[in-house]
């Protein structure tokens, strides 16, 4: 077995967070989305025909691609503890903010990315900078969304620590690091669950 990763992206980061919650090692090779390595045909051939990092590979040479699947494949295998809810009302809850995450931060945290940073400049045929604008408004309010949600929950899905904040702290990272699109100081609920799943040692990894 092997992960397919690349250091500083957000959907890689996902996952190596997850492992670290986990307390599980996996071997991992470093592909080079700078370098387009994750685009050659070869790669594109044998690992992921759409490109994207990270990839699971198992020991019977097949791939599991796409962070949450790859996560969702280890809490199989290692349950404990468990980041993807346990009762079918946990399980619920973990999986809508799941999508929440995906559909609403992170679809226009990528039009951000793809239509407004000078890196995906050069690889982009065009950017369209009113695209750009447009989503950098979303993101602001799904931040104003989140920071409500956070007012009387600890954690995105409830009382406890789930994937969903992996993503969520992914995803915010993205924006701020990335896309100058940090949250605000006066969002107080959200800057506190930032600050705690941050502290986690997980964070770094
Ligand atoms: N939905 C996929 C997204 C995979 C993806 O787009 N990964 C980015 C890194 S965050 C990537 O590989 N970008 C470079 C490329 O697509 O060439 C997931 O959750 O894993």
């Amino acid at each position: 077995m092997k992960l397919y990763t690349y250091a500083g992206a957000p959907n890689p980061r996902r996952v190596h967070i997850y492992l670290a919650e986990k307390g599980i090692e996996v071997p991992f090779e470093h592909v080079d989305i700078m370098k387009r390595e994750n685009r050659t045909p070869e790669f594109m051939k044998r690992v992921n025909a759409l490109g994207g990092l990270p990839v699971l590979e198992l020991d019977d040479g097949s791939h599991i691609t796409e962070s949450v699947a790859i996560c969702r494949y280890f809490e199989v295998e290692h349950p404990q503890p468990p980041l993807f809810g346990v009762t079918a009302k946990e399980q619920g809850r973990v999986e809508m903010w799941i999508r929440r995450i995906e559909l609403n931060l992170m679809t226009p945290v990528g039009m951000v990315w793809v239509h407004g940073s000078p890196l995906t400049k050069q690889v982009m045929k065009r950017q369209i900078p009113e695209v750009a604008e447009q989503n950098r408004g979303l993101v602001r309010g799904v931040f104003r969304f989140l920071d409500r949600r956070l007012a009387d929950h600890e954690f995105l899905a409830g009382a406890t620590y789930s994937v969903a904040d992996i993503l969520l702290l992914c995803g915010m990272d993205f924006a701020a690091k990335l896309n100058d699109l940090p949250h605000s100081d006066e969002q107080k609920h959200l800057s506190r669950w930032y600050d705690a799943v941050s502290a986690r040692p997980s964070s770094s990894a």
